[in-house]
């Protein structure tokens, strides 16, 4: 993609550009954002394959990869701008850092876009992703572009479909009739998204019907109880994720009770002496006899096929309480079956000696443990996980690596060495017919190839591995020294499905020794929507263009009709986008993502509002005044006031202090911007004084310069690359340099700073094991060696080599070490 002649034209044209503008003392991005962009597209970067030298010392930070639509929105520049601050922070505190990005690039809407175009989706596809990087490029993003990959790249999909036959083979894939929506007109499976509220095809316009089909699953629900027990061990996840999670694997603690042959799930066991009948689902009812016995009474209780019994929750059967349950009592009323109270008032009755009188939670111990005591009934959960149903009757996707045999062997999956399966050639009868004939690699006999593909959520649930070993044709990952991902970033609409389904995959494939850990991520940045203001017509609700709003009048100005104004998502259909090239072209990339960060913290709404880019615009402009070459005369070896020593370092202490914590732990940007700006007036203010009272600024004033640029670098990387150079022309670019610590700068400038000893909790994979004392600036120093070296000791019971990986949450003082194996 970069090759060596344009590195070297570009290196050429660097120069050329460092003399254009070094002359000027004027702010302008155009200028300045070019420049940096020449110099980036020249630093060394690592090859694909690199793996992290020193496991303590990593950091992989990644966004959530995009849908190749074309064109990049507000939102991506959002989550991109986070993953880059945190990718250029910890490359500075000298961290090697790996921040891939590629293409979620299979999938329904490029089919679609490219049929309207008659275009072949992966023309279609290609063109957009050329598209869109150049606009990530624009942006300054550091991706390691050498590790890009595209989901529907064979070189990618084989492994896709790797997986599969892993799971295939493990009994983890299997095949069950299920329910599709299909549009008989078309003769097509649609998406749920595809059939609109009348329950018509979105295409066809035909009614669409329910069709049962065979199709693949993933029997996510084997890992029910360690999805949800994991969710524990993820300190770093925000809570309403996890509880999102937790309600979605929805675990209910109850009671199996055996009646005869047929088990029941209740969590209500305390209701025992009031079940009337068993109730099973339907197309289980002809298993069972017509009548059981009730485990503690011994009475015969009906057995009935009812409706309301889902056949894939619990066991598919209920005992029957219509005392106490509203549907049993339906259906008891309706078929004359008797009704008998067993609890009043919170306390049971008609329940026998042994359990009248007892409350309801007494009793549900009770009950439960005289079950158990019989041989009669165990404690047990349900879920309400369903298993992932991965078919997909569409052709842009990864086809699903299985052979038909029409002897005997069933579904085989396709032996390793054979995949990938390309995918169908489907304009072409003779072609796709020869394509789905295939010998059954288990007997050698006529097979046919399934004509599925897979969800587009298996593409996305194991990426994150593939960026540790890109283009490998050998492996599908390797990843024991990169994963897990450090910090993960992207919108909450994925708290549920992808981030299960990654979670799901990853523990699979740590069982076979592909991912060093259980959790693939071990934070998790979920960042808000991108509102901007909305104008409707009061009258029909039609959002209108704005600038046919007359916004103080509240009036469209075309139809003079009243128009309501409100926060919405930003979206096309709302016409209430902004486009990003435009914002870069007006402000500059570094504006643009100062004011991104600025305006809210990362997981609130961020409210659109063009003068705030404004205003961070002017802000770069005045730090620009501030590092130009005359800007602070000659700096004095000795300083001329000591106040003015003391207000400087004061004010570069804290600004340090303040950034990196922000940045290390706090992924509170806003605030690190904040800090930067306070830094700034207080370097501009000596400035002022300096040059009215005619003296030279002391040298603290330009170290507080040099690690105010730094510390910018990560957040507006092209101006503080530029200003560097303009600061320090011999000197390496400003991403070679280190960030600043409190310490080095207390030594360089011995500021008595009282050392401060606090408690700290310290935790080894996530397990609550020691407290130790430690010099509260252990805590917030980015080389972690010394706070490794202060905490080990007391944990090496449990952590006998020294942690993979060390998460600190300074605002609580804890310490997680982590094994990583
Ligand atoms: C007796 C009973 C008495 C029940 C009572 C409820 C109230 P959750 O909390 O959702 O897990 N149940 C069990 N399996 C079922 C299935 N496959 N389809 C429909 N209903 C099923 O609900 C558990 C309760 O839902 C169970 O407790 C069972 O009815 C019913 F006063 O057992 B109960
Ligand atoms: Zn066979």
């Amino acid at each position: 993609m970069f090759c060596d002649r344009v590195n070297l034209w570009l290196s050429l044209m660097r120069r050329g550009f460092r003399l254009l503008f070094s002359s000027s003392s004027c702010y302008d991005h155009v200028v300045v954002e070019r420049a940096a962009q020449l110099r980036f597209q020249s630093q060394p970067r690592p090859p694909a394959h690199a793996q992290p030298r020193d496991v303590g010392r990593k950091k992989y930070i990644l966004s959530m990869f995009p849908y190749p639509s074309g064109t990049l929105h507000m939102g991506h520049v959002r989550v991109y701008t986070y993953g880059d601050a945190l990718a250029r922070f910890h490359r500075l505190c000298g961290f090697q850092v790996l921040h891939p990005i590629g293409w979620d690039a299979f999938g329904l809407p490029a089919e679609n876009a490219a049929r309207e175009r008659r275009l072949d989706p992966r023309d279609w596809t290609q063109s957009n992703i050329a598209q869109m990087r150049g606009q990530l490029q624009a942006l300054g993003i550091s991706f390691d572009w050498e590790r890009e990959i595209a989901t529907c790249e064979e070189s990618y999909f084989r492994w896709t479909q790797w997986l599969f036959v892993q799971m295939h083979r493990h009994g983890l894939a299997y095949q069950k009739e299920a329910f599709v929506n299909w549009d008989p007109v078309d003769q097509t499976v649609l998406a749920n998204e595809q059939v609109d509220s009348a329950g018509r095809s979105w295409r066809s316009g035909a009614l669409v019907e329910q069709k049962m089909l065979r199709q693949w699953f993933l029997r996510i629900t084997d890992y029910a109880p360690a999805l949800l027990e994991g969710l524990d061990e993820l300190p770093g996840w925000p809570i309403q994720v996890k509880k999102m999670q937790e309600a979605w694997i929805g675990r209910s603690r109850g009671t199996l009770v055996h009646f005869g042959p047929i088990r029941v799930f209740t969590t209500r066991p305390e209701t025992i002496m009031g079940a009337t009948f068993v109730a099973v689902s339907p197309n289980v009812v002809s298993q069972y006899p017509s009548q059981v016995p009730h485990p503690l009474t011994g009475a015969n209780l009906p057995v009935v096929a009812a409706d309301y019994v889902l056949a894939d929750y619990g066991t598919a059967a209920v005992m029957g309480v219509p005392g106490h349950d509203e549907r049993d009592r339906q259906f008891a009323d309706r078929h004359n079956l008797p009704v008998v109270q067993v609890v009043l008032d919170g306390y049971l009755i008609n329940s026998g000696p042994e359990f009248n009188g007892l409350s309801v939670e007494a009793g549900a111990r009770a009950v439960e443990a005289a079950l158990i005591r019989t041989g009669k009934g165990e404690s047990h959960s349900a879920f309400r996980l369903r298993d992932w149903l991965i078919s997909r009757q569409r052709p842009w996707g990864a086809p699903i690596p299985i052979i038909h045999c029409q002897a005997a062997c069933g579904a085989v999956s396709v032996p390793e060495h054979h995949l990938p399966v390309p995918l169908a050639p489907r304009n072409d009868d003779a072609a796709l017919d020869a394509w789905s004939r295939v010998a059954c690699p288990s007997c050698g006999g006529p097979g046919r190839r399934d004509m599925d593909t897979m969800d587009t959520f298996v593409d996305s649930s194991w990426y994150f591995l593939r960026f540790t070993d890109p283009l490998s044709a050998e492996r599908p990952c390797q990843a024991d020294r990169w994963m897990a991902v450090d910090t993960y970033i992207g919108g909450v609409e994925h708290a549920v499905l992808h981030l299960l389904y990654a979670r799901f995959v990853n523990r699979f494939l740590h069982h076979l020794g592909w991912s060093p850990t259980l959790e693939p991520f071990t934070r998790l940045l979920t960042q808000g929507m991108v509102q901007n203001k909305t104008f409707r017509l009061i009258d029909g609700d039609r959002p209108v263009p704005p600038a046919e709003v007359d916004a103080e009048r509240g009036i469209h100005l075309p139809t003079g009709g009243a128009v309501k104004v409100s926060w919405e998502k930003m979206s096309k259909s709302k016409l209430n986008g902004v486009d990003p090239q435009a914002m870069i072209a007006a402000y500059g990339a570094d504006a643009t993502r100062l004011y991104v960060m600025f305006r809210a913290p990362p997981h609130m709404a961020l409210e659109w509002d063009e003068s705030g880019i404004q205003g961070m615009k002017r802000w770069l402009v005045r730090l620009w005044e501030l590092i130009q070459p005359a800007a602070g005369g000659e700096s004095s070896a000795e300083p001329v006031h000591d106040h003015e020593k003391d207000q400087i370092l004061e004010a570069l202490h804290k600004c340090v202090q303040q950034v990196t914590l922000d940045l290390a732990d706090r992924h509170s940007f806003n605030t690190a911007i904040a800090a930067l700006m306070t830094l700034s007036n207080v370097l501009r203010k000596n400035q002022e004084v300096s040059t009215s009272g005619n003296h030279h600024l002391s040298q603290s004033w330009f170290v507080a310069r040099d690690a105010l640029i730094v510390m910018l670098s990560p957040l507006a990387p092209h101006f503080a690359c530029e200003a560097w150079s303009l600061m320090h022309p011999q000197s390496p670019d400003v991403w070679s340099q280190s960030w600043p610590t409190i310490s080095s700068h207390k030594a360089a400038t011995d500021l008595a700073a009282p050392s401060s000893v606090v408690s700290v909790t310290v935790l080894v994979d996530g397990r609550k094991r020691a407290n130790v004392n430690i010099d509260a600036a252990l805590l917030t120093d980015p080389d972690q060696k010394g706070l490794v070296d202060a905490l080990h000791p007391s944990v090496a019971k449990w952590l006998p080599a020294r942690p993979a990986q060390v998460i600190v949450v300074p605002a609580k003082c804890l310490v997680n070490l982590v094994s990583s194996k």
